[in-house]
C-alpha cells in the first residue's frame, strides 16, 4: 500500500485543530491528530514543509521504519512540534493499517484488555459550592471519577474555571495572550476546603482529581499533597514543573497523594527518570503530543516495569482523532489508568464524525476499522484558523511571570 498525497487540513470549528490525511493507492485514506494549542501553524508547517515530501511513494505498511525515519532522520530530536508531526504520520499510518486489515485499531495493537475505559469527567465552579453542584451534575451523567477545580478568593480568574456558567472552560482565545493572576497562599489554603466539602458532598464512591497545573514549587506541592491526603484523591496532577524530575522526589518524600504528570512531555526520555525512580503513579502523555501510538506504547511498557499506570490528557485542543486513537490504546494498554474526557462541542463533532461513545462513566473506541474518526473536509473549510493563545500567569502580589 503505496501513500500517494498527504494533506494538512487546519480548522477551526470553535477552536483550531490540526490533522493530517493520507491517501494510498488503495484508495484507503488516515487521519492523525498534529494540534498543539497555540503553536498549531508551526506542526502544520513542519508537516507540509519537510514530512509531506518525505512520505509520498512510501509503503504505508512500514510504520516503525516511518517512524525512525522521521525521528533519528531529522536529526534535531524531540520537541512538541517535531514529536506531533511524527505523532500525526503515525496515528494516521495506523489507521491505514487498521482500515486495510478491516480491523478495529485495538485489535492490531494486541486486542481488549478491559471491556471499556474509565474516564474522568471536569468540575469546574468559580467557588466552592458552584464545584460541588458541577460535582453531582457530572455524577448524574454517569461519571464514576471527576476532576474538581474552583475559583479561589481574592483570584480574578484560575486556571480550569469558566467565566460564567453558560460556556464551558476553554483557555485559549483569540487575540494576544490573557494575563490570569496568581497567589499560591490562598490557593493552598482554599483547595483542602474543596474537597472536604465534595467528600461530605458526594461522600467516597467517586473517584476525585485536581490538576494544580504547574503552580506551585515543590515544598508548596508537598503541603498540599499531605492537606489533601483525608480526602484520598485519585490524583494530584502537574503539582510543579517537571523540566527538573527531582522536583518530585522532594513531594513525593511527604505525602501519599498519587502524583500524575506528562500532558506537556513529548518524548519516553522525559518520562523516564520519573518513572524508573518511581516519582510518580500516573504518566499523561498522549498520542498527538508523544509521538503517536507507536511511541506511546513504548512510555506505557517503561512505566508497566514501575507499576505506573496511563492517564492520558484528553482536553478539548486534543482532536477527536486524537480521541479515537486514545481510546484504542487505553482499551488494549495493561496498566491502564484511566482517560481524560472533556467532550468537545457540536461543531466538531459534526466535522470529525466518529466511532467512539461514552456510557455510564466509561468509553469505548467503537468497531470501526481503524481508529474510527474521518474528518468533513467540506464542513472543515467552513471554520477557517483562527489565531489564539494560551494565557499567562501573573503573582498578584507584585506582577512576576509564573508557570501557567
Ligand atoms: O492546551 C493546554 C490544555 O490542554 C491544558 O491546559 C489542559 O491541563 C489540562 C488538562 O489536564 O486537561
Ligand atoms: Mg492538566
Amino acid at each position: 500500500m503505496k501513500i500517494t498525497g498527504a494533506r494538512v487540513i487546519v480548522c477551526c470549528p470553535g477552536r483550531n485543530f490540526v490533522t493530517l490525511k493520507l491517501e494510498t493507492d488503495e484508495g484507503l485514506t488516515g487521519l492523525g491528530d498534529a494540534s498543539l494549542n497555540g503553536r498549531e501553524l508551526a506542526v502544520a508547517a513542519y508537516l507540509t514543509e519537510h514530512l509531506v515530501p518525505l512520505l509520498v511513494g512510501r509503503d504505508a505498511h512500514r510504520i516503525e521504519d516511518t517512524w525512525q525515519y522521521l525521528y533519528k532522520g531529522a536529526y534535531w530530536r524531540r520537541g512538541p512540534v517535531t514529536m506531533s508531526a511524527i505523532a500525526a504520520v503515525d496515528t494516521a499510518l495506523w489507521d491505514l493499517k487498521a482500515k486495510a486489515a478491516g480491523m478495529p485499531l485495538y485489535q492490531l495493537l494486541g486486542g481488549a484488555s478491559r471491556e471499556r475505559v474509565l474516564v474522568y469527567a471536569h468540575a469546574n465552579g468559580r467557588d466552592i459550592a458552584e464545584t460541588v453542584d458541577e460535582v453531582h451534575r457530572q455524577a448524574a451523567l454517569g461519571y464514576r471519577a471527576i476532576r474538581a477545580q474552583s475559583g479561589v478568593p481574592g483570584l480574578a480568574k484560575v486556571y480550569g474555571v469558566a467565566a460564567d456558567r453558560e460556556h464551558s472552560y476553554e483557555p485559549a482565545t483569540p487575540g494576544l495572550p490573557k494575563e490570569e493572576d496568581w497567589d499560591t497562599a490562598q490557593y493552598l489554603r482554599h483547595t483542602p476546603k474543596l474537597f472536604e466539602a465534595l467528600r461530605n458532598a458526594i461522600g467516597w464512591e467517586h473517584e476525585l482529581l485536581h490538576d494544580v497545573h504547574h503552580r506551585l514549587t515543590p515544598i508548596e506541592a508537598a503541603r498540599l499533597g499531605k492537606d489533601l491526603e483525608p480526602f484520598r484523591l485519585f490524583w494530584m496532577e502537574d503539582a510543579t514543573p517537571a523540566e527538573n524530575p527531582e522536583a518530585f522526589r522532594l513531594i513525593r518524600q511527604h505525602t501519599t497523594t498519587p502524583l500524575a504528570v506528562g500532558e506537556v512531555f513529548n518524548t519516553v526520555w522525559d518520562c523516564k527518570p520519573l518513572i524508573e525512580q518511581q516519582l510518580i503513579d500516573f504518566i499523561r502523555t498522549t498520542v498527538v503530543h508523544a509521538g503517536g501510538i507507536t511511541h506511546l506504547r513504548r512510555i506505557a511498557d517503561l512505566a508497566a516495569l514501575y507499576q505506573v499506570r496511563t492517564g492520558s490528557h484528553g482536553a478539548t485542543d486534543l482532536s477527536p482523532v486524537c480521541m479515537g486513537a486514545a481510546l484504542h490504546f487505553d482499551l488494549w494498554v495493561p496498566n491502564f489508568g484511566i482517560q481524560e474526557h472533556m467532550p468537545h462541542n457540536e461543531a466538531t463533532d459534526e466535522v470529525f464524525p466518529h466511532a467512539y461513545r461514552f456510557d455510564g462513566g466509561f468509553m469505548h473506541p467503537g468497531e470501526a476499522p481503524g481508529h474510527g474518526v474521518e474528518i468533513d473536509e467540506r464542513l472543515a473549510a467552513k471554520y477557517p484558523y483562527q489565531r489564539a493563545y494560551l494565557p499567562v500567569n501573573r503573582l498578584q502580589r507584585d506582577g512576576t511571570l509564573w508557570d501557567w
